[in-house]
């Protein structure tokens, strides 16, 4: 571990370190990155301000990140095989954004999958700047988990929305790209496939690749993909078929139309992070991913769970909890994280209950895979998840805003009181500590 002179600071580093070697993170938007993808963020990169672009500075002394920044780029289109890539993106939000301002005027129609139902809020959530410029048309996914291209094409050909998103963030199921690329092509939208969650699954060679479908793809570096927070905006061949000038109008839209200087500390993290998917170790780290969250779909049905959509095909799984009551997510993700099992409540399709007291329980297997898991362990986290199931089963989310917080004041209290939850972080803790995080370990 680093050691810096801010004693306060280091302390924080420390604890965070020592939570994440001690718990087990099943958020599926969360990973664990190599020690050079952390060495690479911590260097005089970070010092450099380079805004423009290869050989198109504003500042003087960019020769060198010229030549970091052209490398990633060459990474990157030769990993997910497309003709143009922006990798100044900060994070997934801005991508998407700025890919919005470089295509559409304000006041456009996009459509993209509803929040609730497991969108992004960039992709036209009401609350979000994209729903405040553009005129979104959500579209929703079904109770289990499939997508209806038929009211999908039915609501693009009403609404002739300029851009339809597919992908989000509570998908357990493969994305259709083709039928999606169909309804595009129907109503002469532009495609944008945000593959956040899954670029990693697409460079290890376990989901279909959007490029010869879509127009554009987003993608965050972070999650499957293993990199540092950040994020890549690339467009096709197809892309470029529908609009020679994308690839600059994207350029001008990241700067100078959205952000300022590039973070070239996290460009040549991400440039190690696909160094690293090229490699065959990828692929079998992307496939134990799968094999690992469908061992856990697995036991959790065995276990009595229902699963949205039955199961997964991802690094995802979406429990639906109503069969215990509705509003529970948040009752699973405390108890979990009090024995060591970091998840998140998330809504659920038709949730009945509110976005903050959501019905289900999201869980992944990247960062866990990186750690070395493997299919038994998926079936002890299953047995725990049960036995967090068991002991919270009488505790009911009441719909009355007073009334719930003197449920949750005493379900807090029973976490810090019920031996049973030491018990159990016992041996969570145990489980943990035979995975070392590979970054950690010397
Ligand atoms: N926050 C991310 C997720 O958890 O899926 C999406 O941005």
């Amino acid at each position: 571990m680093i050691t810096i002179s801010d004693p306060d600071i280091q302390r924080i580093i420390e604890d965070e370190t020592l939570r994440q070697s001690s718990t087990l993170t099943l958020i599926p938007s969360e990973n664990h990155t190599s020690k050079d993808v952390l060495a690479a963020l911590g260097t005089v990169l970070s010092d450099k301000y380079a805004e423009g672009y290869p050989g198109k500075r504003y500042y003087a002394g960019n020769a060198v990140v010229d030549e970091l920044e052209t490398l990633v780029q060459e990474r990157a289109k030769k990993l997910f095989g497309v003709p143009y890539v922006n990798v100044q993106p900060y994070s997934g939000s801005p991508a998407n954004v700025a890919v919005m301002l470089a295509l559409l005027e304000p006041g456009d129609a996009i459509m993209g999958l509803d929040l609730p139902y497991g969108g992004h809020l960039t992709h036209g959530y009401e609350r979000n700047i994209t729903a405040r410029f553009w005129k979104s048309v959500p579209y929703k996914i079904n109770p289990d988990g499939s997508f209806d291209m038929d009211a999908i094409r039915e609501l693009a050909r009403k609404h002739r929305p300029k851009l339809i998103i597919c992908g989000g963030t509570a998908i357990p199921r493969s994305i259709p790209f083709e039928a999606f690329a169909e309804v595009a092509q129907d109503v002469g939208a532009y495609l944008l496939a945000d593959i956040s969650h899954i670029s990693g699954l697409i460079a290890g060679g376990q989901h279909a690749s959007p490029a010869p479908y879509a127009h554009i793809v987003t993608t965050t570096t972070h999650k499957t993909l293993r990199g540092p927070r950040g994020a890549l905006i690339m467009a096709t061949e197809r892309g470029f078929a529908k609009d020679a000038d994308i690839g600059k109008k994207i350029d001008k839209a990241i700067i100078p139309g959205f952000q300022g200087g590039p973070h070239m500390n996290t460009i040549a993290g991400i440039g190690i992070a696909l160094l690293e998917a090229a490699k065959p170790s990828f692929q079998v780290y992307a496939a134990q991913v799968v094999t690992n969250a469908k061992a856990l779909a697995d036991a959790l049905i065995n276990a009595g769970f229902s699963l949205v959509s039955g199961g997964t095909d991802t690094h995802l799984l979406l429990i639906d909890l109503t069969a215990s009551g509705i509003g529970r997510g948040i009752v699973f993700q405390e108890a979990l994280e009090r024995i060591g099992l970091i998840a998140n409540k998330n809504a659920i399709p038709n949730d009945p209950s509110s976005a903050f007291y959501p019905s289900g329980l999201r869980l992944g297997t990247p960062a866990i895979t990186t750690r070395g898991l493997t299919a038994s362990d998926m079936r002890q986290i299953a047995s725990w998840i049960s036995q967090i199931g068991e002991r919270t089963k009488d505790i009911q989310i009441p719909g009355d805003a007073e009334e719930r917080a003197a449920v949750l004041r005493q379900f807090r209290e029973s976490l810090k009181t019920d031996s049973f939850y030491e018990t159990l972080e016992k041996d969570v803790r145990a489980l943990a500590a035979r995975y070392p995080i590979p970054a950690q370990s010397s």
